[in-house]
């Protein structure tokens, strides 16, 4: 079995003698891999960088060397970094911001807005078949607090302290719901039977030391300490504490009006915010999060869909992945970003773009989306299309 290697241990390759970060062992790390895959922070990792960290301070550099653990660690990598801290992304912007600008496509000047005047009634899936009555309709947010550090960087007693300060909010914020805790010892702790039951019906998350990209990053440290899920006593909205962000905060409503979804989600994330919990925002890339992928507005917004024809029963996943991606979606499989499809060519489809566009235009694109995608699935299927939709 693949055995993953946790952040403190597979540092110490990029370190010299007395422990300082050894920017020669970086830089042939990276041209090993630069014959595997070029991920975005191997290509960033420029001369002119490597003489910008050699006048930053011993614990930046050692900052440094950690936003790229991600990336030196795993072969497969594409974007490779990581930030520890909300202020990673201004220290170490000669680094991230060509990085983000060319991942998110910015060109110019360029301000993320935030707008969730997304209208119910709308973006209604019947009117593109009348038999996706009941889908699987799910939105996420990644957030993160202002005043804490990120994942990668957060110590146990960091990630416990975090979790508690949630409980307190979870107790106050005027939704009924119950906290579930993964750590041992918490007064809401869950077996780990319980755990799988909650993972089955796709609410929590699953156990990170399995991802090596999470586990080189300090992303998985400390697991399970700090860790846990809040369901609403309707289980349709859900914040999960401790993943990749400190929080990602998600509605799931079984139905067809995508509007609801984000109504659903906006009041869930301004009932934290009148908690008075303030979010990590830049004033330029809009939320902060962990992964620079996710930063704008942090919005994931999907359905779940089969699609038997496009995959050919499932066996040409490949196929459906580049038809949403030539409409500017995601198809993913149903267990995750790396997960595989079933033989009905079951997929979680998003729109790809996180920044650059506001929540409302999410949801627009997702819609949109899905009528050519449809339609293409009814071509495929030479005009007569049996499945069409699964509940979650
Ligand atoms: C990579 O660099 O390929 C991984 N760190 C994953 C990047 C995609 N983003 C994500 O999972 N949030």
């Amino acid at each position: 079995m693949h055995t993953c290697v946790f952040k403190e241990e597979a540092r110490k390759a990029y370190l010299d003698a007395e422990g300082k970060v050894d920017l020669a062992k970086i830089q042939a790390r990276w041209t090993e891999l630069g014959k595997i895959k070029v991920s975005l922070g191997n290509k960033y990792f420029t001369p002119a960088v490597v003489e910008k960290v050699k006048s930053l301070s011993d614990s930046d550099q050692q900052r440094f060397l950690d936003v790229m653990m991600g990336g030196l660690s795993n072969n497969d990598s594409s974007v490779g970094v990581y930030a520890t801290r909300p202020e990673d992304y201004d220290v170490f912007s000669f680094y991230l911001e060509p990085l983000i600008r060319e991942y998110h496509k910015i060109e110019g000047q360029t301000k993320q807005e935030h707008d969730w005047n997304i209208p119910v009634g709308e973006y209604v899936l019947t009117k593109i078949d009348s038999r996706l009555e009941k889908v699987s309709m799910r939105a996420r947010v990644a957030r993160n607090v202002k005043g804490w550090n990120l994942p990668p960087s957060m110590d146990k007693d960091e990630r416990i302290r975090f979790e508690n300060k949630m409980v307190e909010v979870f107790d106050s914020f005027g939704i009924q719901g119950k906290y579930h805790s993964l750590t041992p010892g918490h007064k809401n702790f869950i077996t780990n039977q319980q755990a799988d039951e909650l993972r089955n019906k796709h609410y929590l998350f699953n156990d990170m030391t399995t991802d090596n990209h999470l586990t080189s990053s300090g992303v998985a440290s400390d697991w399970p300490h700090g860790r846990g899920i809040w369901i609403s006593e309707d289980e349709t909205k859900m914040i999960w504490i401790g993943e990749e962000d400190q929080l990602r905060i998600i509605s799931i409503v079984q139905g067809n009006d995508l509007g609801k979804v984000d109504q659903s989600l906006h009041e869930l994330l301004t009932g934290i915010e009148k908690s008075g919990l303030e979010f990590a925002e830049h004033p330029i890339y809009g939320v902060i999060t962990t992964c620079p992928t996710n930063m704008g507005t942090g919005k994931r917004q999907s359905i779940l869909g089969k699609f038997p024809n496009i995959t050919k029963g499932g066996t040409d996943e490949k196929k459906l992945k580049e038809v949403a991606r030539s409409l500017g979606l995601q198809a993913r499989g149903v267990g995750g970003e790396h997960s595989n499809m079933d033989k009905e060519g079951t997929a979680d489809i998003s729109p790809s773009a996180r920044f650059g566009v506001t929540e409302a235009i999410v949801t627009k694109r997702l819609y949109e989306g899905l009528i050519k995608l449809y339609d293409m699935e009814v071509q495929s299927a030479g005009g007569n299309r049996q499945n069409c939709c699964i509940i979650y």
